[in-house]
C-alpha cells in the first residue's frame, strides 16, 4: 500500500474533525470555500490539487466519465475512501460545493522540476527480481486497467489467470507504455501521476507527479526517457525512465508566444523522437531522443526549415526541438506505420489534414466530419492497399482511408458512434465497439478484406462493451464489459466463440506486452 494512502478511519476522522473548526472559519470565508475546507480539503488538498483523493479542478472533473458529482458527494464512491456526505450536507450546501470545485483555480501553482522531484515516491520494499517471478510467457502478459476501483490486473495471456492486481493512482487514462524489453511499464493518471511497475517482480517501483492535469505519456525508442503531455501546467515533462528523475520540463509556448496545452505525445520509433501536437496553437513539435539528432535535424534546417531547430539540451542534440507549423491546432492524430505522415484533426473541425513529417508541411486533406477519433485508428492491408480506419465520436460509422493515395475509400455504417478499434497482424478481422447510444452493448467484427461487418457480438445485453486487445499470437481477442461489476471476455478470434470470462471492476483498456513493444499494426500506440 502506498505511503500516502491513509486508512479510511483516519480520513473520516480528518474529514469530520474539520467540521467544527470550519463552522468557525465559515464566518470569514465564502460559504462554499468554508464547506470545501471543512469536508474536502483533508483529502483533496487545500489548493484542490489532490492529496489522498484526486484533484478537484474543472480540468479533471469535466473529463471524468461516471457518476455525477452530486451522487459521488452524496453517496460516496464505492471501493474508495470517499465517504458519503448525504447525511451531513444540505442540498444547497452540496450545490455550492459542486459549483466551487468547478471554478478554475485562481492561480495555477508552479509545477516545475523542483515540485515534480519533491513528489517522487520510491517504494521502500521494492527489490528487483533477477528473472520473472512467474512461469507465464512474459511477452504475452496483459495489463487490464480497472477504472472501477483504480487497479490494474496483470493477466497471464495463455492461461487467462490474474497473476497480480495492484492499486494505481486515481483515474488512469491512455495506454501504459512498456520499456522495449517488456520488463517495466509506466502508467499515467489524469492528475499527472506516473507510476512505474516491474513486470518481472510484479511490484511497484516508484511514482512521481509529472503534471497537475495530464493527457498521456510516451517512452523513447531506447526506453530511457518518458515524455508526459500536460494540460496543467502547459508543459511537457521529460523523466528518466530509470529513476523517474526530471530530465527536462519544456514550457509549451508556440513560436508566436502563445502558451499551449499538449494534445498528446507519442514515440516515433523510426525517427527516434517524440512527436506532440499543441492544442492551442497550430504547431507540431518533434523532440529528438537520439543523442546524435542535432546532426539529423541540421539536414532539415538546411533543406527545409532554416532556423526552425532549437538545440535545447546538450551539444549532442538530445531533446533538440523541431517545430512544424500547420494550418490549425491539432487535437487528435494518427501516424502511418512508417511515421512519415501524421493525420490530424481538430475536435470541432470536419476535416483531417495529412502532415508529412519529413518535409514538415501539410500534403493532403481528407473529409472527416463527425469528430474522427484518430488516436484509436489502426492500419492494415486490404485489397493490396494499405488502409487505416478511424471511428467517429459523433457519427455511427468508420472511415477507411487509403494512406497511399489519401482518399476515404469506404464508410462502414455501425450501430452507433464508437471509441476504439483493434486488430492483429494474424487476425482476419477488425473489432469495433459501439461506445455511445442504445447499442453500446454491441461490438462489430469486420472482415479486413471485404470491409463488411461479419458478426455483431452482444456478450452482456444492456451493458457497455468496449475496447478490444489481442493476445501475442492474434488467436484471442479480449473485450471489456465496461461496468462496475464488469468482466473481461476472451474470444477465440477465428470462431468468435467465448473462451473465458474474468470478473473485473469496470475494466477499460487492455494492453498486451508483445503487441505494444513490437508496435503491432492492429493496436493504437
Ligand atoms: Fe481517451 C487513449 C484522448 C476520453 C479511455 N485518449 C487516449 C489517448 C488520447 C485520448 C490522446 C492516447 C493516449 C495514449 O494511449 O498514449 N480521451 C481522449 C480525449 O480527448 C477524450 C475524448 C476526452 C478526454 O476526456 O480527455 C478522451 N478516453 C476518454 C474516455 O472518456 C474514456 C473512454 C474513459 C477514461 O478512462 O477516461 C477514455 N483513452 C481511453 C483509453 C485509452 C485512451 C482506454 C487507451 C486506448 C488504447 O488502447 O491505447
Amino acid at each position: 500500500m502506498i505511503r500516502f494512502i491513509a486508512t479510511t478511519s483516519a480520513l473520516l476522522f480528518g474529514a469530520f474533525a474539520g467540521l467544527a473548526a470550519a463552522t468557525v472559519q465559515a464566518q470569514s470565508l465564502q460559504p462554499a470555500e468554508a464547506l470545501y475546507r471543512a469536508h474536502c480539503a483533508a483529502c483533496h488538498g487545500a489548493n484542490r490539487l489532490g492529496g489522498t483523493g484526486p484533484a478537484l479542478i474543472p480540468e479533471t472533473l469535466k473529463r471524468l466519465r461516471g457518476p455525477k458529482l452530486a451522487k459521488v458527494i452524496g453517496e460516496g464512491r464505492a471501493a474508495t475512501q470517499m465517504p458519503a456526505f448525504g447525511a451531513v450536507l444540505t442540498g444547497e450546501e452540496m450545490a455550492a460545493l459542486i459549483d466551487h470545485v468547478k471554478q478554475p483555480l485562481a492561480k495555477v501553482p508552479d509545477w516545475g522540476p523542483e515540485e515534480i522531484a519533491a513528489s517522487l515516491h520510491l517504494e521502500p520494499d521494492y527489490r528487483p527480481a533477477a528473472a520473472p517471478v512467474f512461469d507465464a510467457d512474459p511477452m504475452n502478459v496483459f495489463l487490464v486497467v480497472e477504472t472501477g476501483d483504480h487497479h490494474v490486473s496483470v493477466l497471464d495471456g495463455d492461461r487467462f489467470t490474474v497473476m497480480d492486481r495492484f492499486a494505481t493512482p486515481f483515474a488512469v487514462h491512455g495506454g501504459p507504455k512498456f520499456t522495449p524489453d517488456g520488463r517495466f511499464v509506466f502508467i499515467m493518471s489524469r492528475d499527472g501521476w506516473v507510476q512505474k511497475y516491474d513486470l518481472w517482480s510484479l511490484a511497484e517501483v516508484a511514482r512521481v507527479r509529472a503534471g497537475l492535469n495530464s493527457r498521456n505519456i510516451a517512452i523513447s525508442r531506447d526506453g530511457l526517457h518518458l515524455a508526459v503531455a500536460n494540460y496543467l501546467p502547459q508543459s511537457l515533462t521529460i523523466l528518466s525512465a530509470e529513476d523517474l528523475s526530471v530530465e527536462r520540463v519544456f514550457p509549451v509556448v508556440a513560436k508566436d508566444g502563445t502558451p499551449s496545452r499538449v494534445s498528446a505525445v507519442y514515440q516515433a520509433p523510426q525517427r527516434d523522437s517524440f512527436i506532440l501536437a499543441l492544442k492551442d496553437a497550430p504547431e507540431i513539435w518533434e523532440i529528438a531522443t537520439d543523442p546524435e539528432a542535432e546532426a539529423v535535424y541540421e539536414g532539415y534546417v538546411h533543406s527545409y526549415e532554416k532556423g526552425m531547430v532549437e538545440a535545447i539540451a546538450s551539444s549532442e542534440g538530445l531533446f533538440a526541438l523541431r517545430r512544424i507549423e500547420v494550418s490549425e491546432p491539432i487535437d487528435d492524430f494518427f501516424f502511418t506505420p512508417d511515421y512519415r505522415n501524421l493525420i490530424g484533426a481538430s475536435r470541432d473541425g470536419a476535416r483531417g489534414v495529412v502532415v508529412n513529417l519529413t518535409v514538415g508541411r501539410e500534403i493532403a486533406e481528407l473529409p472527416l466530419p463527425g469528430m474522427p477519433h484518430l488516436g484509436s485508428g489502426i492500419s492494415w492491408v486490404s485489397g493490396g492497399q494499405r488502409v487505416m480506419a478511424t471511428p467517429h465520436l459523433k457519427e455511427a460509422r468508420l472511415s477507411v482511408i487509403d494512406i497511399e493515395r489519401w482518399q476515404v475509400v469506404e464508410t462502414i455504417d455501425t450501430l452507433g458512434p464508437g471509441f476504439f478499434l483493434r486488430s492483429h497482424e494474424n487476425a482476419a478481422h477488425v473489432w469495433a465497439d459501439v461506445f455511445f447510444g442504445p447499442n453500446r452493448d454491441a461490438v462489430h467484427v469486420i472482415d479486413k478484406e471485404s470491409l463488411e461487418i461479419v458478426k455483431t457480438l452482444r456478450p452482456v445485453p444492456g451493458a457497455t462493451v468496449a475496447h478490444v486487445e489481442f493476445d501475442r499470437s492474434g488467436r484471442h481477442a479480449l473485450v471489456s464489459v465496461w461496468e462496475e461489476e464488469g468482466a473481461v471476455i476472451v474470444y477465440d478470434a477465428a470462431s468468435l466463440e467465448e473462451v473465458a470470462r474474468l470478473p473485473m471492476r469496470k475494466p477499460s483498456g487492455k494492453y498486451n506486452v508483445w503487441n505494444k513493444i513490437t508496435f503491432s499494426e492492429g493496436t493504437s500506440h
